[in-house]
């Protein structure tokens, strides 16, 4: 019995002192003083030895497995320390090398051009509306006077979704919305995306964005639209350019009219470096947005009384902005997501 306490604890401390890793620690210690380890085992068998040499062989045990115990405390800390000192030597950080910068990202074109006409118009008390992008034939088409047989209805031009509803081609039920929520005055600006059947080409793709935007109460003019986009057309393009007003049709508004301004590449003149301008093809005017009084019938549609209030509305699309803005040629680039030309802005 004595030899055998003396194999077990030169054997356990052997293993310990060679360990190499908490591990293989741990592996000692479950086959030394686990549940069925050899000294643990020792003590079970302590009925067999005789009652007079009991306290002598339990005192032996109990030594051999509180130095088994410091061993293993003791070679912990060996071990720790060499994985330390190992790292120490070979994972040096040398603190004095300049830190990477992480890419500083920049907002969309789209996103830029958006936001300063937003702007613009929320500093004459407009304010920024959301709704839903897909939408009912009522909400898009019905409430806003488009007649049952409108080109725009059909499925060659409009995304129709299978469960009867479609994808918004305007922003204009955001208005039908606000105005069946709220009673006038409204001054609002509906911004955001809108989908059509095109076919992709360098001015067209089947998702674009506008901004909106409508006026109503009692007395509003035709003088008021013009005046307001007169405004946004002075703090967007600069305080020299001019606009004129021409008429136009929208099944939504009565009379209607295209907003040009004076051609931002040749002043006006039509002329470039004394030749045609390339960009107004000499006329000197650019068409901007389409505009008008809103028509009575789409006040039926939302509740309000044609006889007590007038209004009138515009609609801008970003990308052609956008495109003349920065100088594009591809309404494509604007949705490739490609680093290499988004970094340029
Ligand atoms: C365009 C023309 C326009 C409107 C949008 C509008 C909205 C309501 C009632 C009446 Cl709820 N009108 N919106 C009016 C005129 C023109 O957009 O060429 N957009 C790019």
């Amino acid at each position: 019995m004595r030899e055998r306490v003396a194999q077990i604890r030169h054997e356990a401390l052997t293993a310990l002192s060679q360990a190499v890793d908490l591990t293989a620690l741990d592996a000692v210690r479950v086959a030394v003083l686990g549940k069925k380890g050899s000294l643990t085992g020792l003590l079970r068998a302590m009925q067999d030895v005789p009652p007079e040499e009991r306290p002598a062989i339990g005192a032996l045990v109990n030594e051999a497995k509180a130095q088994i115990e410091a061993a293993l405390d003791e070679n912990k800390a060996r071990i720790i320390g060499e994985d330390r000192a190992r790292s120490a030597a070979t994972e040096r950080v040398d603190i004095s090398l300049p830190g990477r910068k992480p890419p500083r990202g920049s907002l969309h074109p789209l996103t830029e051009t958006l936001d300063e006409i937003v702007s613009i118009f929320e500093r004459m008390g407009f304010v920024w509306e959301d709704g839903p992008e897909v939408e009912t034939d009522w909400h898009n088409f019905g409430a806003l006077n488009f007649p049952p047989d409108h080109p725009a209805r059909d499925a060659q031009d409009t995304f129709f979704l299978e469960n009867g509803l479609l994808m918004r081609t305007h922003t204009s039920p955001v208005q039908v919305r606000v105005m069946q929520r709220h009673q006038p005055p409204v001054r609002m600006l509906a911004p955001g995306w809108t989908y059509r059947n095109d076919a992709i080409d360098a001015t067209h793709y089947p998702m674009f964005s506008q901004v909106e935007g409508l006026l109503v109460d009692k007395h509003v003019t035709l003088g008021d639209l013009k005046g307001v986009l007169k405004y946004f057309v002075r703090e967007f393009y600069g305080p020299e350019t001019k606009i004129r007003m021409r008429p136009s049709f929208f099944p939504f508004t009565e009379p209607s009219a295209e907003l040009d301004i004076s051609c931002f590449v040749c002043h006006g003149s039509g002329e470039l470096d004394h030749a045609v301008c390339p960009l107004c093809k000499g006329t000197g005017w650019k068409e901007l947005l389409g505009s008008g009084m809103v028509d009575p019938a789409v006040f039926t549609a939302v509740g309000y009384d044609p006889e007590e209030v007038t209004g009138w509305a515009f609609g801008i699309g970003i990308e052609r902005v956008a495109l003349f803005r920065y100088k594009v040629d591809d309404i494509r680039l604007f949705f490739e997501g490609d680093l290499r030309f988004l970094r340029q802005f």
